[in-house]
């Protein structure tokens, strides 16, 4: 196989895209694919302050890694979830965040959320009994406050995670597998401001993981491997495994599901309902971010909850 650019040897062959390039050329030709995904999806411009969030992760370092080739003003944000099991997960993947920053001269805000709230997320979700024994509701549910708060305090215009294709195309499956409408008239490639809530944009969601492993590999860049450990049996793991089988015997159904998914979004042709709840939100006494819950938001609440309990229990 030969790369369409120089017609040296290919190194990466996408079937999808009925494109195989050389190493050289697929470290330009991604960059550039996703300055085309910036500006057609109008995710930020030149001069906003872009955050990053990063897991140490290999798709949350690439989007780092091209923003600051592509010259964007980025920097990162790493949340320090307390996650051991075993394999020290948060801590290796914080050294990878921190080495990765370090070497690139690229500035990383780190939150650790057991310093800030006074728990780790594994203590929180036991001791706030939510999401069914596995610390994933609560490790969702701070990530997205804290994200925010910080984004809004530190003045960033946007937030930008590293969620590909994969990604995207697994929770569009789970989503409309269970008719989810709200969440399905939130997905896309910009998630725009709102009151209390800062603009959040997916640069990858057009390319394929193993693209992506790919270029971190390609630019040597080194990222934690291992899986979060509570990660394991989650349904999005198994929508990816569906939608690969799908996508073996049809090169391209992934990106067509997704792309054409936006479509219909954008053509309005989704036939849901706008989300009644939105009338009804108010900024939460405590941290200010917007919530449908009458007094504090569900992570303010969160939060009280397992101080009083752990402050009971002494
Ligand atoms: S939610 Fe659950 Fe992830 Fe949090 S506890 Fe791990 S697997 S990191 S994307
Ligand atoms: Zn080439
Ligand atoms: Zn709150």
């Amino acid at each position: 196989m030969k790369c369409r650019k120089c017609g040296g040897k290919a190194s990466i062959n996408m079937r999808q895209h009925r494109l195989a390039l050389c190493k050289e050329h697929y470290l330009e030709w991604i960059p550039e694919q996703t300055e085309r995904f910036i500006k057609k999806y109008n995710m930020f411009s030149r001069d906003e302050k872009i955050l990053v969030a990063v897991s140490g992760g290999k798709d949350s370092l690439t989007l780092w890694d091209i923003l600051n080739r592509l010259g964007y003003q980025a920097d990162g944000l790493y949340l320090g979830l307390g996650i051991d099991e075993g394999i020290g997960y948060s801590h290796e993947s914080q050294r990878l965040a921190e080495k990765f920053a370090n070497e690139n001269n690229l500035k990383l805000h780190i939150v650790d959320i057991e310093k800030t709230y006074g728990q780790s997320i594994p203590v929180l979700s036991e001791v706030s009994h939510r999401g069914h024994g596995k610390p994933c509701a609560v490790c969702g549910l701070s990530k997205r406050h804290e994200m925010n708060r910080i984004a809004r305090d530190l003045g960033y215009a946007v937030l930008a995670t590293g969620h590909n294709l994969d990604d995207e195309a697994a929770v569009l499956f789970g989503n409309t597998l269970h008719w989810i409408s709200d969440y399905l008239l939130r997905q896309g490639p910009v998630l725009p401001e709102a009151d209390g809530l800062a603009r959040k944009v997916k640069p990858l969601c057009r390319f394929y993981e193993r693209e992506m492993t790919a270029y971190c590999l390609s630019r040597g860049i080194e990222y934690i491997y291992d899986e979060c450990p509570f990660a394991e049996g989650a349904k999005s793991i198994y929508y990816k495994e569906l939608l690969n089988q799908l996508e073996t015997t049809r090169p391209g159904a992934k990106l067509i599901f997704y792309l054409k998914f936006l479509d219909a979004r954008k053509r309005g042709d989704l036939f849901i309902e706008q989300d009644v709840e939105k009338a009804n939100l108010h900024l939460c006494n405590k941290c200010g971010q917007p919530t449908s819950a009458p007094d504090l938001c569900s992570f303010c609440r969160m939060i009280e909850k397992a101080n009083s309990v752990i402050v009971s229990e002494v």
